[in-house]
């Protein structure tokens, strides 16, 4: 078993973090390559999935989506429980999760796909197909993030994490996205945001934030 990598990115930031939560070991293969692209074997092979994180079993089957493959350790390793303890917590988690991954994590793949001279006609992650940059999207990925952080920033006032006391994937999607933001694309949060802030800085000194970085 192993997992295709981009340290850079996001996305593979996010399997290592839960990863590390749960304390398990996998292998990494490295695919970045030169000038922001993956290595062109990976693409090959992938094509036109040829995202990171990829999972690979085995058997020889292949689990892309970072979702797909906490998954699918959560099921193999249920402690320390990342996806929520019982229906309705797993349910928050959910919700939470899918607009972290929509409101931050889809947002600055809009936002840095759509201007980034490394990105020009790669407006999508992971094919071989040229996409033009389109910038009218730019400023929908920054207002996705507008509400995302607003709504955000309220669920903080009311809870330690994103699902409530228990940390969980929810807070993984929304940290890795948030960081790479304010570390990689210099967008950092705003000052009003207090709760959000809060809990950003108690995120980013656990642990597993350290040891994905
Ligand atoms: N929906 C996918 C997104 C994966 C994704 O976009 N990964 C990026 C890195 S953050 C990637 O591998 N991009 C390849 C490329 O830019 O060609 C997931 O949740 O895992």
């Amino acid at each position: 078993m192993k997992i295709y990598d981009w340290r850079l990115a996001p996305n593979p930031r996010r399997v290592r973090m839960f990863l590390s939560e749960k304390s398990l070991d996998v292998p990494l293969e490295e695919v970045g390559g030169e000038n922001m692209r993956l290595k062109p074997d990976f693409v090959a092979r992938f094509d036109p999935y040829a995202t990171t994180p990829m999972l690979e079993l085995d058997d020889g089957s292949c689990i892309s989506e970072a979702m797909a493959i906490c998954r699918y350790f959560e099921e193999l390793h249920p402690e320390p429980r990342l996806l929520g303890q019982d229906a309705k917590e797993r349910a928050i988690v959910d919700m939470w999760e899918r607009r972290a991954y929509e409101g931050a994590m889809f947002a600055l793949s809009e936002m840095i796909r759509n201007t980034h001279a490394a990105f020009a006609d790669r407006g999508l992650p992971g094919t071989a197909e040229p996409i033009r940059q389109v910038a009218d999207v730019v400023e929908r990925g920054e207002g996705r993030l507008r509400r995302f952080t607003r709504s955000f920033d309220k669920q903080l006032a009311a809870n330690r994490f994103a699902a409530g006391e228990s940390f969980t994937v929810a807070d993984i999607t929304a940290f890795c996205a948030l960081d790479f933001l304010n570390k990689g694309m210099k967008v950092p949060i705003p000052a009003e945001f207090a709760s959000l802030r809060r809990w950003y800085h108690e995120v980013e000194s656990r642990p597993s934030a350290r040891a994905s970085a």
